[in-house]
């Protein structure tokens, strides 16, 4: 087969990117290792950075998103036992964010695939790209048995933390940042109504979180050992335990239920430089992993794809100068949310061995933003997302 830009990986970097280039005249193949039902059944993030809902509406996702999107104003921010710190980004930063869960942001953009007759080839193994730094790279790998081959002008790898286009850069051109967190965030869903706000805690007995996906399913995270497993877990001792972390007055308002889906995921901040080498282009988590503290990991995927189809239109267009300078220009806003995330994640959570001088600075930050409006002004500005 031939194309134009070979896209690693259908998650919502890969087949976002593969949308914006079709809708700009742009032919793609999307080759993703695992069935399309396998990708949609992923629990993941939920919460849409304002200049991500823009940019979906902008490309004909918004109506579903509008009408089932929960818009916010504000989060709550619970410490000190029974504080509770209000950051209204519409006020202080002028935008609102969105509640609206990754997976429905993957089913708008597989609905927009098939009506739009995206080329996106599922199950597909053995993936590798070759000749990466001449001017007609190719990708093979195998479907139904078969070996395929994609010739194509480029390749933007979307594969994720664990996918293989990373390596691909070599591993003297390759430079990896990495902070790894000693707790994960075990999470569940309930078919329960959730809070009206999206709340953070910061608890002596650790980290929690109250989200939601819609109105009849609420997405509750306790901060757990990294030691543990789900089975450690009944949903007695959850509800317990997220409660006990929570602001006196917000734990009353918790409606409990049975879990529909419990997982644990660990947590960590990684950087991979440069973000492309020869005719290969990193986009979304196979760049960068955040915490999800600061609710930044599929935004920063939108917001890659965002700079990488505006360089590839910008390419075909005759001017090369973008995609060039692709990897400067998307690094400056993947460190700025690598930071935000990894300062949303030592303000809000508890690390094991930390000193009580630890604590003291976290409670004298949490303190500072109750004082000062300025502050808060700065965490609501990066919460709803710099503009592009
Ligand atoms: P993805 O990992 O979503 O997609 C990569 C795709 O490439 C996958 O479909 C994979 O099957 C495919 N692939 C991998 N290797 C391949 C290969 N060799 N060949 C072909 N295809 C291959 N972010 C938040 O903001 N909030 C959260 O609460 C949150 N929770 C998360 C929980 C978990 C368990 C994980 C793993 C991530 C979470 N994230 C969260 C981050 C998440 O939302 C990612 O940032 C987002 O999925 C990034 O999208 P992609 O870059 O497309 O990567
Ligand atoms: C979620 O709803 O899954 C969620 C919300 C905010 C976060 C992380 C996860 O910071």
């Amino acid at each position: 087969m031939k194309t134009q830009v070979a896209i690693i990986g259908a998650g919502p970097a890969g087949a976002l990117l593969s949308l914006i280039l079709h809708q700009r005249g742009i032919e793609s193949i999307v080759i993703e290792r695992q069935s399309k039902p396998y990708v949609l059944d992923r629990i993941r993030a939920g919460v849409l950075e304002w200049t991500s809902v823009e940019l979906l509406e902008s490309i004909g996702l918004g109506e579903r998103l509008h009408a089932e999107g929960h818009r916010h104003d504000q989060v709550k921010i619970g410490w000190g036992g029974n504080e509770i710190l209000d950051i209204e980004f519409q006020k202080l930063a002028g935008k609102p964010m969105m509640a609206y869960g990754q997976t429905k942001v993957q089913e708008d953009l597989y609905a927009a695939a098939e009506r739009e007759n995206l080329n996106i080839i599922f199950e597909s193994s053995d993936v590798e790209l070759h000749d990466i730094t001449t001017d007609s790279p190719y990708v093979t790998f195998t479907t139904n048995g078969e070996t395929q081959r994609v010739d194509c002008d480029f390749i933007a790898g979307c594969d994720g933390q664990h996918g293989v286009s990373r390596k691909a850069i070599p591993d003297n051109k390759r430079t990896e940042f990495e902070r790894a967190y000693p707790f994960g965030w075990l999470g569940i869903l309930s078919e329960t109504p959730p809070l009206p706000h999206l709340l953070y805690a910061n608890n002596e007995k650790g980290f929690a979180l109250c989200s939601e996906r819609n109105p009849m399913l609420s997405r509750y995270y306790v901060q757990c050992s990294l030691d543990d497993t789900v089975d450690d877990w009944s949903d007695d001792r959850f509800w317990t335990e997220l409660l006990a972390r929570l602001p006196e007055s917000q734990a009353e308002l918790v409606v409990t239920g049975p879990s529909i889906e419990k997982s644990i995921a660990p947590l960590r901040s990684e950087v991979i430089e440069p973000m492309q080498y020869g005719n290969l282009f990193l986009a979304g988590d196979a760049a960068h992993i955040v915490p999800p503290t600061g609710a930044k990991g599929l935004n920063l995927a939108i917001a890659d794809v965002h700079y990488l189809s505006e360089a590839f239109v910008a390419r075909y267009a005759g001017e090369p100068a973008k995609l060039a300078a692709y990897s400067e220009t998307a690094l400056k806003r993947v460190w700025s949310t690598v930071r935000f995330s990894w300062w949303m994640t030592v303000l809000l959570h508890r690390f094991p061995g930390e000193s009580s001088f630890d604590q003291r600075m976290r409670e004298e930050d949490l303190a500072y933003l109750t004082r000062s409006e300025s502050a808060r002004r700065s965490i609501a500005e990066q919460y709803v997302g710099l503009d592009y």
